[in-house]
């Protein structure tokens, strides 16, 4: 399966294009709708998400509630592209001196002068306008699609916030998926403990009376995975190597790990490694799960969990130095509007690009072209693996 995306944070739209799903699949619009609320919410966001109101249409490869197997398209509309109509027109403007809030310095940690650099557009707002994190509006969407897809397979997913700006919420995974969805959903910042949440939230206010952004880590749990997802034979192959470059791809995202993750570090084979059991009811399971449900780029039957690390948004509202690209003389960066802290959203994308990367190894594990020859392989494969 692949997909591709395309959009401004302030033209029209944003479209994906989906391709490789199979046919029978039942997608539920309001479902999809609400992952895209979802990731608008979350504490520390900016007015841009007063503006808009996220909702997905279909355009095609869905007919009467069932995917065809065509081509999905996806489009969510951009509610600001009202204001920046001129800025962001297809036509060229009358007088190019005209063009209003073009983008002459760079912001730091941004992709401003790196893609500016490369592409040669000297108002780097060129730039900016798609490396913005609206893209991720479109992810979700995306993900939302692949997530209808998993449970087909009884595979489900959850995530948390576990850490804002320093402040860490230490409570366990709890086993139950739908225990995280509850307490998560209630609380502004995704996280489990309320009294770490609130920690969260004030941090969050310090740093925006600083004029400055904070950072975070988000946990992804996929439960029901079978065992064999992913494979050994080759490097592109192992799935946790694809599932970690899906985490990188998310804005700002600049770490991963899986279980203990790098934990591990510290610690004893002994004290890593997930002891083997079988019974009668589950078949092959383990004491521990350490390793975060992968073995040799494989599920393990395990639940996975991934957890990244966003950094804190480059635009800063006490902006740090730059230089002019076109006086070359150092400036403060461009402050342009923006979230201080959008951690909580970004554990929904997390949950997002998760599903998609399990939902292409399922669709690889169990090929078919319609859902009952997918279902049909997938019930054959768990009776083999478990008379294994
Ligand atoms: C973003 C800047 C802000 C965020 C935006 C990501 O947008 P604006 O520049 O319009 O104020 O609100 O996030 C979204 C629009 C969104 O849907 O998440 C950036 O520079 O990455």
């Amino acid at each position: 399966m692949r997909f591709l995306t395309a959009g401004e944070s302030h033209g029209p739209q944003l479209t994906a294009i989906i391709e490789g799903l199979p046919s029978e699949l039942e997608l539920d619009l309001s479902e999809i709708n609400k992952e895209l609320k979802r990731r608008q919410g979350g504490y520390g966001r900016g007015r841009r998400m007063k503006i808009e109101s996220d909702h997905v249409q279909i355009l095609s490869g869905v007919r009467h509630g069932k995917t065809t197997g065509a081509p999905i398209v996806l489009v969510v509309e951009n509610r600001d592209w009202a204001h920046w109509q001129d800025i962001m027109s297809v036509e060229p403007p009358d007088q190019p001196s005209e063009v209003k809030k073009k983008v002459t310095k760079p912001r730091p940690g941004h992709a401003d002068l790196n893609g500016g650099i490369k592409y040669n557009h000297r108002d780097m707002r060129n730039v900016l306008e798609r490396s913005s994190a609206r893209e991720t509006a479109i992810r979700v969407a995306i993900g939302a699609v692949a997530k209808q897809f998993l449970k087909m397979f009884g595979i489900d997913i959850a995530g948390r916030v576990t850490e804002i700006g320093g402040v860490k919420d230490e409570t366990p995974l709890p086993a139950s998926l739908e225990e995280i969805k509850q307490v998560t959903e209630a609380s502004p910042v995704r996280c489990l403990d309320q009294e770490a949440g609130r920690r969260m939230m004030e941090a969050i206010d310090q740093a925006k009376k600083n004029g400055d952004s904070l950072g975070g880590i988000v946990e992804v749990v996929a439960q029901g995975a079978p065992i064999g997802l992913g494979s050994h034979v080759h490097y592109d192959r192992k799935l946790d190597g694809k599932i970690a470059g899906a985490v990188m791809s998310i804005n700002a995202f600049k770490g991963v790990e899986f279980g203990l993750g790098f934990e591990m570090a510290h610690r004893p084979g002994s004290e890593v490694h997930d002891e083997i059991l079988w019974t009668r009811d589950q078949g092959y399971t383990r004491r521990t799960n350490r390793l975060g449900g992968f073995e040799g780029g494989m599920t393990n039957g395990m639940p996975i969990v991934v957890r990244g690390v966003m950094k804190p948004i480059p635009t800063l509202y006490k902006p740090l130095q730059s230089v002019d690209i076109n006086t070359k003389e150092p400036f403060s960066a461009s402050i342009e509007r923006s979230d201080n802290c959008a951690v909580p959203a970004a554990s929904v994308v997390c949950e997002a690009v998760v599903a998609w990367e399990l939902a292409d190894s399922v669709s690889e594990k169990f090929g078919g072209d319609c859902m009952t020859d997918m279902l049909a392989n997938f019930k054959a494969y768990q009776k083999r693996a478990k008379a294994f």
